[in-house]
């Protein structure tokens, strides 16, 4: 293989679904390289990447773990995503500052699916990248049958770059389709190049006469060498695997097992000659030419050490307490999984924290000049939330510190106060997601938090509409209080709100006190006779009486209040209850499951569904379905699509609820105001 000497450090985030295995693999990468003496596994808990007690405690990765290595004398920094949908925020940050990222997959064709949205971000970004099929060393692993399965999901060409060699349905080692070596894996070390197998050598030319026809397909000169039958030279097809990569125009697909340490020379090999260099990824970013310039690609409030910015280098060399975006950098440090080591100097293209940035958020250029504004995914959309509330009183400024931690490190976890149910909802992308933060607020904060589903926030309205008279008569000691009005209360179509009018003649009521009869209405309809807000009704004032000694403001109001008090009642009062729109993505061999699913909630309705745009063989469910019924919405969804069905929402319209569930919310609000 032809020598190539790269002096910038580079950057692989190592990304895939769920358990795939790529902490192990980059446990398996940094041994490869040297960087660890030994091992960790999964199951002990003592790999470099992980290192938080959520993840070692669940055995997945919730953040981006990050180490470097050096290997053959280029430095190389590894980011080991979350595979979970419900850290995925991190994972495409992540992505955004990488030179490339190695897909690592499960060797089954059935599970595929599953990196059909990575790939598709990585695509959609052009991201160099790389397929890693793990695990070959769990039995009969069918390459050709996983690679058909990968295709069908990739965007871009899959070009096989290794062939199995296998005994007794077990892989022991592979063809290198460029060299034409073969190798036999030694498990612990290095692989043996061995003699080709003569039975493969009818497989080993379709599938390098493949990958060099996909090479072709980008280089005249190869298409004629290849038309010609002359052997293209190793250089050539070397030169156009680099570039083919780092114009994501190919996917070359490897294998091996990040347990067994089986293909990851062969791995680091591929990175070290044909991931692109940090310049040309900058370039490819359309990062500005300023020197130095570095972004933010992750945010962590550490223990002790406090809020420290990760930071990718792009232009130009950083030192300590040197001054960016008008603010002193205060320590710099070298993650290496759970530690952090102090430097003073961080060199172009590598990866590094930075301390004390507090006013630094994810995702923006930093410069000595000021904040540089670079390309950077909108955060997710919320899926699900928790209601929670500290179990120690006092502690609620605390809490809500901590929360407004956790979301600078995690942008699709959001906390919203909401004033009409008072409840603080805690918002994520799942069940796990927010678990995970609840333990991290207890763990790292020192709060501790009880949730519960939360409050379905229901309004009430009218059906009918009546005349009604209230009087306010107080005499106590010396002033009194009067105020006496006549209005109507009046249904108004859904949407409208609260309406109030006047149509005094003669002075009845004082134009002063016009206004107190308004906010005398808004007062009651905090609560109607059912328990919740009213909406959608108007109040007109149209005739009263005063006092011109003991009326006043606090009067009036008063009077509406028993007016309406008396005369909503009698107007036939109505629950309504939110209804959200959702659009439902899935793959489409689980468009029917996404339309059961909204046909089996109450209330849910179909309003169609057709192609996602952008997405080949996805579609959208759209449909309406009641807030009410959306608690679980995200997990059965996901539990009917493998994990990859997801849903924006929107809350669309009020809707009349009535009948037996109308009754069971109404009687369930009267006890909690009781309560
Ligand atoms: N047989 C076998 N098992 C593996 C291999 N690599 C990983 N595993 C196992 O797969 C499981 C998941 O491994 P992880 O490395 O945590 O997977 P991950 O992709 O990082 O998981 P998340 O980050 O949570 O998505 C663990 O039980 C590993 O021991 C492999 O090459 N062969
Ligand atoms: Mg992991």
């Amino acid at each position: 293989m032809p020598g190539k000497v790269v002096s910038s450090p580079r950057v692989a985030a190592i990304v895939g679904p769920y358990l795939s295995g790529k902490t192990s693999l980059m446990e398996s990468l940094l041994h490869t390289s040297g960087a660890i003496p030994k091992k960790g596994a999964i199951k002990d808990g003592n790999t470099v990447g992980d290192p938080s007690p959520e993840a070692r405690g669940r055995q997945m990765s919730v953040e981006t773990s990050i180490a470097t290595c050096t290997y053959l004398g280029e430095s190389w920094t590894f980011l080991d995503c979350p595979g979970s949908v419900e850290f995925i925020q991190d994972t495409l940050n992540t992505l955004m500052v990488v030179d490339v990222a190695v897909v690592v997959c499960e060797p089954d064709p059935y599970r595929a699916l599953t990196i059909s949205p990575i790939l598709k971000f990585l695509d959609d970004h052009s991201i160099p990248h790389i397929i890693f099929i793990n695990k070959v060393d769990t039995h009969l692993v069918k390459v050709a049958e996983v690679m058909e399965a990968l295709q069908s999901v990739s965007g871009r060409p899959l070009v096989l770059r290794e062939i199995p060699i296998r005994e007794d349905d077990q892989i022991t080692g592979f063809v290198d389709l460029v060299s034409e070596r073969a190798y036999k894996y030694v498990p612990g070390k290095d692989s043996d190049l061995i003699k080709l197998p003569e039975n493969l050598l009818p497989e080993e030319h379709l599938r390098r006469q493949y990958l060099l026809e996909a090479l072709a397909d980008h280089d005249d000169h190869l298409m004629e060498e290849l038309l010609e039958e002359a052997v293209p030279p190793l250089d050539e097809i070397y030169a156009d695997l680099r570039k083919d990569l780092q114009s994501d125009l190919m996917v070359p697909v490897f294998f091996g097992s990040a347990e067994q340490d089986l293909g990851i020379k062969r791995l680091l090999k591929a990175l070290r000659h044909e991931a692109p260099e940090s310049t040309s990824t900058a370039d490819r970013l359309n990062i500005p030419k300023k020197t130095p310039l570095a972004q933010v690609f992750k945010t962590v409030h550490a223990q002790h050490i406090g809020k420290l910015s990760f930071v990718r280098v792009w232009r130009g060399d950083l030192s300590d307490g040197m001054a960016l975006n008008g603010m002193t950098v205060s320590g710099m440090f070298k993650a290496q999984g759970g530690s952090n080591t102090k430097i003073a100097k961080a060199l172009e293209g590598e990866i590094v924290a930075l301390g004390k940035l507090e006013k630094a958020n994810t995702g923006i250029g930093l410069a000595p000049t000021g904040a540089v504004e670079l390309a950077w995914p909108k955060p997710l959309q919320p899926l699900t939330c928790i209601s929670i509330k500290t179990v120690k009183a006092g502690d609620e400024v605390k809490l809500s510190g901590a929360l407004h931690k956790l979301s600078e490190e995690d942008a699709s976890l959001t906390l919203e106060h909401n004033p009409e149910t008072k409840e603080q909802l805690l918002w994520g992308q799942g069940d796990i997601h927010l678990k995970v933060a609840i333990s991290k607020l207890k763990g790292r904060f020192n709060v501790d938090v009880a949730s519960e589903i939360p409050m379905v926030p229901y309004k009430e309205t009218i059906k009918k509409a009546v005349k009604q008279h209230g009087r306010f008569k107080h005499q106590s000691g010396g002033h009194g209080a009067f105020g006496d009005v006549h209005i109507d209360i009046k249904p108004l179509p859904r949407g409208t709100g609260f309406e109030f009018t006047e149509t005094i003649v003669g002075g009845s009521v004082p134009r002063q006190y016009h206004s107190s009869v308004e906010k005398g209405s808004l007062e009651f309809m905090k609560r109607g006779p059912l328990g919740f807000n009213m909406v959608d009704f108007a109040v007109n004032l149209y005739d009263g009486s005063f006092h011109t000694v003991d009326s006043s403001d606090a009067a009036f109001q008063q009077a509406a209040r028993v007016a309406l008090a008396e005369g909503v009642p009698k107007c036939e009062p109505v629950l309504l209850e939110p209804i959200l729109e959702l659009h439902i993505a899935v793959p489409n061999e689980f468009t029917a499951k996404a339309q059961r699913l909204v046909t089996t909630r109450r209330a849910g309705q179909i309003l169609g569904f057709d192609g996602r745009d952008g997405w080949n063989g996805w579609d959208v469910v759209s449909a309406y379905i009641p807030q009410a019924e959306m608690n679980d919405v995200i997990v059965e969804l996901r539990s009917l699509t493998m994990g990859v069905g997801t849903f924006s929402w929107s809350f669309h319209h009020l809707q009349e609820l009535q009948g037996k569930e109308a009754e069971r919310v109404v009687e369930t609000r009267k006890k909690e105001l009781e309560r």
